[in-house]
């Protein structure tokens, strides 16, 4: 992308009604724009970064093999009177009549559709145990929208619902599901600790809250610091492994994680003091397993293998995918800006001229790009006729990896300079040199 073609407006003042540093952040480098309390525009910068948590929350969810639909936002009122919700939810719910005086709402989550889908065509054992998600805007009418995407009323969750036999099946879905978060989260470029939570509306006893560390962070945290060093790619974890996913879940358990409301002082006294970690954090995903609550109260029964009648055991899944952008943001920037990790950069490189009026370093900019888009880098080249301290400022902000800087004195040497965004680590190399480091 050209800089000059774009719609990337970033602003030179950090907007005054912005409390926290990944809201201001957002609105100065032009990833959103709210449109309504707590409802944002994704511009451009912002969609790219959204669509890349998105896709690779995707593609873990689809290696730990639940299947990928699409649920719509809105939903009758009828169905949540099934299951009791549509009176308990409260006024974050945000009803609505269509032209008939009919109620419907929008979604603020999805176990009632997902089990009344699941009822009307799912009869046999045979058919279980699944796993389904959907990536979908939620709605919830939160009394204090705040702190930008983090806190808003409408937000991308990707939420997962799991159908077992019996209890032993729902919970391997759910030590898939949580394997499946850590790797997610690992792969995002952030670490995400998971901590026993309560379930609140959800409903269930077995709960867990992933955590981002970030000082902004609404609930304070507690944890071993043996969750610094756990790697959960090692291909020795894998899916489909009843023991190794027990182990994993055993594991999990006995490395201490608490949020202020599950907080264990007499367990953590047992963690050594030079092992504990206490901070604030930022819940990201949350997962649940609430065994027949939405299937009793929906009459969701299969027959079983032995001419019964079963009633499936439920687990549900959550990922705040829009959060997400605020919580990696709050958790990777510096005084000059975003630094993104790689993973979910907008774009890999930015090209940035130091002189727009000179023509050497004009056609070697506009070649290194047309060369790196050949070789399939994203590459942002700022073409624009500003001063170069305002383009390196933007650049910055922009928290794009990679930066290449040409200049008239760079180029009349053959030389290009190459910065890495996240150390600050500068390096003069020719264009040859930089096009190869950054295609390798
Ligand atoms: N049905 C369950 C799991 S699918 C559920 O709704 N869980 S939840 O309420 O915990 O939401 C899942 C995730 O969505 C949370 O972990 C959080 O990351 C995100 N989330 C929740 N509320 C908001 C909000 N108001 N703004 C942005 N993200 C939110």
């Amino acid at each position: 992308m050209r800089w000059s073609q774009a719609f990337l407006p970033v602003l030179k003042e950090s907007p005054s009604d912005a409390q926290i540093v990944s809201h201001k952040l957002m609105l100065r480098a032009g990833l959103v724009r709210q449109t309504a309390a707590g409802i944002y525009a994704w511009l451009p910068l912002g969609y790219r970064v959204l669509q890349k948590i998105e896709q690779i929350v995707r593609e873990e969810q689809n290696r730990s093999g639940a299947q990928e639909m699409l649920m719509p936002t809105l939903q009758s009122a009828d169905l949540w009177r099934e299951s009791g919700r549509y009176d308990a939810y409260g006024p974050e719910m945000l009803r609505i009549r269509d032209r008939h005086e009919r109620e419907i709402l929008y979604g603020p989550t999805n176990e009632e559709m997902i089990t009344a889908l699941f009822r009307d065509d799912v009869k046999s054992y045979r058919d279980l145990p699944r796993t389904l998600y959907h990536i979908q805007w939620k709605f919830r009418d939160e009394v204090r929208p705040r702190f930008g995407v983090m806190r808003g009323r409408e937000f991308l969750m990707k939420d997962a619902y799991s159908f077992d036999l019996d209890e032993a099946g729902a919970r391997q879905s759910y030590y898939t599901q949580m394997l499946a978060y850590l790797r997610t989260f690992q792969q995002l470029g952030i670490r995400a600790v998971p901590m026993k939570a309560a379930s609140g509306p959800i409903g269930g006893d077995l709960s867990h809250e992933f955590i981002v560390l970030a000082p902004t962070g609404e609930s304070e945290v507690f944890y071993d610091a043996a969750y610094e060093d756990f790697d959960w790619q090692q291909s020795d974890l894998a899916y489909g492994d009843e023991a190794g996913l027990q182990n994993l879940f055993d594991r999990v358990n006995s490395t201490y994680a608490a949020t202020d409301e599950t907080h264990d002082e007499a367990r953590w006294a047992t963690v050594a003091g030079d092992r504990q970690r206490t901070g604030r954090g930022i819940e990201v995903g949350h997962i649940f397993y609430f065994g027949d609550k939405y299937s009793n109260a929906m009459g969701l029964k299969v027959s079983g293998r032995d001419g019964t009648t079963v009633t499936p055991m439920m687990g549900s899944y959550g990922v705040g995918v829009s959060r997400l952008v605020g919580a990696i943001i709050e958790a990777s920037h510096d005084d000059a800006g975003i630094v993104w990790p790689e993973a979910v950069a907008p774009w890999r490189v930015g090209i940035v001229t130091m002189r727009a009026d000179d023509e050497p370093s004009n056609a070697a900019a506009a070649s290194l790009y047309e060369k790196l888009r050949a070789a399939g880098v994203e590459v942002l080249f700022d073409d624009r006729d500003e001063r170069g301290g305002v383009k390196l400022g933007s650049m910055d902000l922009i928290g794009l990896p990679w930066q290449v800087v040409i200049g008239p004195r760079g180029i009349a040497n053959g030389t290009v300079e190459l910065k890495r965004r996240s150390t600050g680590e500068r390096e003069e190399l020719s264009l040859e040199s930089a096009l190869a480091r950054l295609t390798q």
